[in-house]
């Protein structure tokens, strides 16, 4: 059985890679709502009708053995909603990498950058100061970001000038710390950590995810052995149901495949 993963459209395909370096025998099935495509400005309940469709999907059709939401975004509106409601583990973006970000942080000054939709849910500012109420959070909507890596649009200067307008105030407050809060966001990531400087730590939620994955996933004994066959990943979106060249050239750039 595969692992479920979704998101708006090729974002997720950043916690796609983490899974396939660091577990190699799990098989995913990838839907990318390119459909409904920016989720960052849609109101938290609209996402989550979205999820939970696609979620019944994944688990109906795909007969996923767990699903990730791999989206920032579409946590924030739909992982306490749904996470009960089947009967797979599901899987968030948000927890653990603010609990990472709080570990990181020398200063107790940490910058969170996602969609309107995860910064104005407050759920990574809670969960950082459920762990320490002394830490300063500061928070920034970058949706440009989202379109720019849609676009397949990675470096150059045009990304470099409106990185550095999202950034600089963070940097400016002088955070030690800073969460890419959208899965989105580590196409740019040599751009962010260029900009931030070298003492800023970065944490991608996707590699703390996976931890968590890997985790469960044995407890419950649905981990792939060595004995359990490989069958291909599967990549889907929901627009006229089929797959652009954009989005696989962006996913392949990514995922360092062939296109
Ligand atoms: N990738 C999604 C996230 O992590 O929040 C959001 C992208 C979008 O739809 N705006």
């Amino acid at each position: 059985k595969a692992i479920g993963l979704l998101d708006s459209g090729v974002g997720g395909l950043t916690v796609a890679f983490e899974i396939f370096k660091f577990l190699p025998r799990e098989n995913i099935v990838y839907f990318g709502d390119t459909l409904h495509l920016p989720y960052g400005p849609k109101s938290l309940s609209v996402v989550r009708t979205y999820v939970e469709k696609i979620i019944n999907y994944l688990i109906e059709e795909k007969k996923v053995k767990a699903i990730i939401i791999a989206c920032n975004t579409a946590t924030s509106a739909a992982l306490d909603y749904v996470k009960d409601k089947f009967e797979v583990p599901i899987f968030g973006m948000i927890k653990r990498a603010a609990f990472k970000a709080v570990t990181l942080t020398k200063k107790k000054k940490i910058a969170v950058i996602g969609t309107e939709g995860t910064i104005k849910s407050q759920v990574y500012q809670q969960a950082i100061l459920s762990r320490n109420t002394e830490i300063e959070v500061y928070t920034r909507i970058c949706p440009e970001f989202v379109t720019l890596v849609e676009a397949g649009i990675f470096k150059g200067p045009e990304v470099r000038k409106i990185a550095d307008f999202y950034l600089k105030p963070l940097k400016n407050y002088g955070v030690d710390t800073l969460i890419l809060a959208c899965t989105h966001f580590p196409y740019l990531t040599p751009i962010i950590a260029d900009l931030m400087g070298a003492k800023v730590k970065l944490v991608n939620p996707a590699s703390e995810l996976v931890a968590e994955l890997q985790n469960t996933l044995s407890n419950l004994n649905l981990l792939n052995s060595q004995n359990d066959n490989f069958t291909q990943h599967q990549l889907l979106v929901s627009k006229k149901q089929k797959i652009s060249t954009k989005f696989l050239q962006n996913g392949s750039s990514f995922l360092d495949l062939e296109a």
